[in-house]
């Protein structure tokens, strides 16, 4: 989080992280799509040639006032591939909160569970507390005929039973932006708890 009192601004940073091909990246295009231009800046997707993220994409957007002050969210994406880890936890440093994007099919297991830990260790090592730092879980892809029940995905990264996950399939938008303003609300409230 960043107040600058001299523009009544605060900047909130919320980082899409997840497996290789989960649908990061398809979540901030179809929000770009969506959101009236004047609301959103550019979306700056730094990617290879087979469109697969290479460092991140950023997407700004502007909400209505808390306590006088004009919000700002910073949404990034994480690159997915395994040899990018370094570059994840650059990305989440600073962070505020955090979209898991899963991929819901049955043969990605392996790689929501080895993304999920990983996601965990880098933000104890960046001195969060998880128990109490803001993630929100989305279930995509839940359009593909071998998606999992949500259950067992739940069952799969030992998710609390309180915490709340989203269903989504971002190619067509469905749940993306349910999910968007959970982890806004998230983010929102933790700035109030520690203000
Ligand atoms: N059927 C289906 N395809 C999806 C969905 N979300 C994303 N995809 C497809 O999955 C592929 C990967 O999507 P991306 O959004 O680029 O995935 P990513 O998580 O950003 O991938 P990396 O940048 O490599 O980490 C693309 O071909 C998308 O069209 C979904 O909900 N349903
Ligand atoms: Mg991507």
């Amino acid at each position: 989080m960043f107040i600058n009192w001299g523009l009544g601004e605060i900047n909130l940073k919320i980082v899409y992280y997840g497996p290789a091909l989960s649908g990061k990246t398809s979540n901030l295009q179809y929000i770009y799509a969506r959101t009236p231009p004047h609301l959103r800046g550019r979306l700056v997707s730094l990617k290879t040639q087979q469109e697969r993220t290479l460092l991140f994409d950023f997407l700004q957007l502007e909400m209505g006032k808390i306590n006088n002050l004009k919000p700002k969210f910073k949404l990034y994406t994480v690159p997915g591939q395994a040899y990018y880890a370094a570059s994840r936890r650059l990305i989440l440093q600073g962070t505020d909160g955090v979209v898991f994007v899963a991929d819901s099919q049955a043969g990605r297991s392996n790689e929501n569970l080895e993304s999920w830990y990983t996601m965990e260790q880098h933000l104890i090592e960046l001195g969060y507390d998880i128990r109490t730092f803001p993630i929100i879980v989305q279930f995509n892809k839940r359009d593909l005929p071998h998606a999992m029940p949500t259950r067992d995905l739940r069952r799969l990264l030992h998710i609390a039973p309180e915490r709340q996950c989203y269903e989504a399939s971002a190619v067509s938008g469905l749940g993306v932006f349910d999910t968007l303003k959970a982890a806004m609300t998230a983010v929102v409230g933790q700035v109030r708890k520690s203000a």
